[in-house]
């Protein structure tokens, strides 16, 4: 063996509303015995294969709807099993598309890659970009495309795969690496470069692209039609082409296509394209069709290893944008920053995209694990990508929560010990238990990297917020304790009460979440009417309660988490480049061990 493969596109005509699923399967069939005839070593199939493209109808009957849905295993489901038998019975590999229903009653536009040696799965991959809309036209004539009506988007990403037996595994390149999207997904860069990302050497993408949509995508409602096909195949051809060759891979697409109910037109245009963006092979009918090329991997070499070589030539530092920012944001109109028509603001400036990330340690004091990860939960949408949390959960002997001063004396010995051989790898340390903690101060004095407590800077944000705050706190002792940190952090001139809801710190978690959640909830209220419009969560572990407190209090009142409030405090802090000072309380405590000689904590 080569590295050289024979890939076919399986090219399928015209499937009909009403054609019987046994027709179309069997067709299925000869097509793959045809590719086989021809030497073909894996065969692609397009998107929802096994049926019309029923996206193009409303379907309002969830009986009718359901039909056209696979359920079960693709592989051995009665309707779907002769492609995968026959695949296995000829050795030749298959990767095809269809509407996937799951066991729970998910929908998904789906597609998988069989090996036939081994007749298992290597991959499968549900499609993410869904185009079209939710409701139809009202113009009964227009081609609909109901696709985010009748399919959630895909929630595999985009991973590429390894494939065995096509081609020699050589030691440098292993064996040929495959990736898988789904028509309208090859539209994306962003999809193509992930793949690119991960070496990619073949893409399949299996469509069903509608050749007349002028309301779907026509420049006008009275497009011609032949035009208006033209522009279509023009546009999936540029797409293959081009980021086959800015990924510096091979592609194969397979159309169904042809005119369905002697009605609605999809595109054909089934190509391989090679990794220099040309085409090596293409369909000649909008019919069941094989196209086939031979496809020497090792070609992906010059690309990947010259221009499009992204290690060397990548800037990440500039595409935060990328993964940030959805939508588009234009820059500011000139007319307005012109000085006669000025509306008051005179320009704007703006940082460059993150060049550091900053990495902040989440330091739970109390050896309770999974109150870490609902910090690290709660904490995660917010952050943006220059930012990263990771969670440290002390070890034992430390507590298993904190609710007095022996905890906090005997969690802060037990965390510090164990945070400050680690401290260097990072930036800021944001201490997850709220109350004015020992560790804080044991860390401020050790490091000079920035360090804050839940409370502190909850307290911080929520005099920012509004006028006066109220704690919830977890049991009556903790009033007190909470009591004095106020005092100390100086804001109880601001502070309307603090509330407990007689409950453990574990017991935030034992007790069943509804019982929880409505003390939590009515303890909120109780502080809204003390006079508090800045509400504060009074442990690590109610950070996830968060929303049904919000959903108690109204939107009037704001409800602060400490363990956000203090990622992004931290993070402001280390953009701004400021360390702990080291003149006064916070000197370090390294150089006074040092001076006496004592060389062990
Ligand atoms: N099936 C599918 O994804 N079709 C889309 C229609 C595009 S609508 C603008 C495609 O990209 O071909």
């Amino acid at each position: 063996m080569t590295r050289t493969i024979r890939l076919a596109a399986a090219q399928v005509g015209a499937v009909n509303l009403v054609d019987a699923r046994a027709k179309t399967l069997d067709r299925l069939v000869r097509l793959l015995e045809d590719a086989a005839s021809k030497g073909a070593q894996a065969v692609l199939f397009p998107e929802c294969a096994f049926t019309t493209f029923f996206p193009r109808h409303f379907i309002a009957d969830a009986a009718e709807l359901e039909a056209f849905f696979e359920h079960g295993d693709i592989t051995t489901a009665d309707n779907t099993r002769a492609l995968f038998d026959k695949a296995k019975e000829l050795g030749v590999d298959i990767s095809v598309g269809f509407a996937e229903a799951t066991e729970s009653g998910e929908h998904y536009n789906t597609c998988v890659y069989y090996h036939a040696k081994t007749g298992s799965l290597l991959s499968k991959y549900r499609k993410v970009h869904l185009p079209g809309d939710y409701e139809p036209y009202p113009d009964a004539e227009a081609t609909n495309q109901l696709e985010k009506r009748y399919f959630k988007p895909g929630d595999y990403g985009f991973d590429a795969f390894r494939v065995p037996d096509l081609a020699d595994a050589t030691r440098e390149r292993g064996e040929p690496i495959f990736g898988m999207m789904i028509c309208n997904d090859r539209r994306w860069a962003e999809a193509w470069r992930l793949l690119g990302l991960q070496g990619v050497e073949v893409v399949f993408c299996g469509y069903n692209t509608t050749g007349y949509a002028p309301h779907l995508w026509g420049t006008n409602l009275q497009q011609d039609p032949q035009e208006a096909a033209a522009n279509a195949l023009f546009h999936h051809k540029l797409v293959m082409q081009a980021h086959s060759y800015t990924n510096a891979c091979f592609s194969v697409s397979a159309a169904r296509c042809g005119w369905d109910d002697g009605k609605w037109n999809l595109i054909a245009g089934s190509t391989i394209v090679g990794p220099d963006g040309k085409i090596m092979a293409e369909s000649q009918t909008d019919g069941d069709e094989i196209v086939i090329a031979d496809c020497d991997l090792d070609m992906c070499r010059s690309g990947k290893t010259r221009t499009f070589d992204f290690a060397r030539h990548r800037r990440v530092e500039h595409y935060s944008r990328l993964i940030s920012q959805p939508g588009v944001v234009e820059p500011p109109h000139l007319s307005s920053m012109t000085n006669g028509h000025s509306n008051g603001v005179s320009r704007s400036v703006a940082g460059p995209a993150f060049t550091k990330t900053t990495r902040i340690l989440l330091c739970n004091p109390n050896a309770t694990e999974f109150m870490t990860e609902a910090c690290l939960e709660m904490v995660q949408p917010t952050l943006p990508p220059d930012v990263v949390v990771y969670g440290f959960t002390a070890p034992k002997p430390a507590p298993s929560a904190v609710e007095g001063n022996f905890d906090n004396i005997m969690s802060a010995a037990a965390a510090a010990r164990a945070i400050v051989p680690i401290a260097h790898q990072y930036d800021a340390f944001l201490v997850a238990c709220y109350s004015d903690h020992a560790l804080i101060r044991m860390l401020r004095e050790e490091l000079s990297q920035p360090v804050i407590g839940i409370m502190e800077a909850s307290l911080i944000a929520a005099r920012t917020l509004g006028s006066r705050f109220g704690i919830i706190a977890t049991a009556d002792r903790s009033v007190y304790m909470q009591q004095d940190a106020v005092r100390h952090y100086g804001m109880d001139a601001f502070c309307a009460g603090i509330r407990s809801c007689k409950l453990g710190v574990l017991e935030l978690e034992s007790k069943p979440e509804k019982e929880v959640l409505a003390t939590m909830s009515a303890v909120g209220k109780q502080l809204v009417e003390d006079g508090a419009d800045v509400l504060t969560l009074g442990c690590a572990g109610m950070s996830n309660m968060k929303a049904a407190v919000e959903k108690a209090v109204g939107e009037d009142v704001q409800v602060v988490d400490g363990v956000v409030a203090g990622v992004h405090h931290l993070a402001g802090l280390c953009r701004m480049g400021t360390k702990t000072a080291k003149r006064g309380a916070w000197a370090s405590s390294k150089t006074g061990r040092e001076r006496r000689r004592q060389d062990w904590y």
